[in-house]
């Protein structure tokens, strides 16, 4: 499903984010950029060496922050990493941190120049987020950004498998049909 918010298309669709033609896709990583399962391993295994190479060289990301290196490899031009929060209680600063991860890298898109770009669910698999309450902030960010914002004309969610997506669009289905989606 998709919509378009101001000069934003916001797509959501299921699939393996490796194979996207968008400028960036958006590694969920981890602080010390290491690489690890997940997406993040079928990143740096479908985009070859030289982009742990320039993880190492820039060296780390504190949780909720963005950074970005070439995409070797892949066909997208770039990956943004971004590091979302451990899910513990739900209690902490998770929500906020998950947010921050999505807004800032669209900032870092923005920043250069950048006019589409790729999310995978960032924490909802071994960092344990809920998936519902994820998919919420996720488009609640994308949304907001969308309406404050132009300039990135394209934002992807890929959603791995079906239960993930049914819960993205669900969630979208929400947001959209609320008056002010951003006060929800
Ligand atoms: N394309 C799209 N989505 C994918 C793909 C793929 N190829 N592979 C997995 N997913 P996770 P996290 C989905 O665990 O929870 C790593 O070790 C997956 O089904 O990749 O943020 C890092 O190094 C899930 O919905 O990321 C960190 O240490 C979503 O991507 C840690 O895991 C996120 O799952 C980050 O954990």
């Amino acid at each position: 499903m998709e919509a378009i918010i101001n000069s934003t298309t916001i797509v959501l669709a299921c699939g393996n984010i490796t194979a996207e033609t968008t400028d960036a896709i958006v590694n969920a990583a981890n602080s010390r950029l290491a690489g690890g399962a997940g997406v993040d391993g079928a990143i740096h295994r479908a985009g070859g060496p030289s982009i742990m190479e320039e993880c190492r060289r820039i060296g780390g990301c504190p949780t909720g922050q963005a950074v970005i290196t070439t995409g070797g490899n892949l066909q997208a031009k770039y990956v943004i990493h971004t590091v979302g929060p451990v899910y513990r209680s739900g209690t902490g600063n998770e929500a906020k941190l998950l947010q921050s991860a999505y807004r800032e890298s669209l900032k870092l898109a923005l920043k250069n120049n950048l006019q589409s770009i790729s999310f995978p669910a960032i924490s909802t698999g071994i960092y344990g987020y809920p998936i519902s309450e994820a998919a919420h902030l996720a488009l609640k960010t994308c949304i907001e950004f969308s309406r404050e914002n132009t300039g990135i004309s394209l934002i992807r969610h890929i959603l791995f498998d079906r239960r993930t997506y049914e819960l993205f669009s669900g969630e979208f289905k929400s947001l959209l049909g609320s008056a002010t989606p951003g006060k929800k």
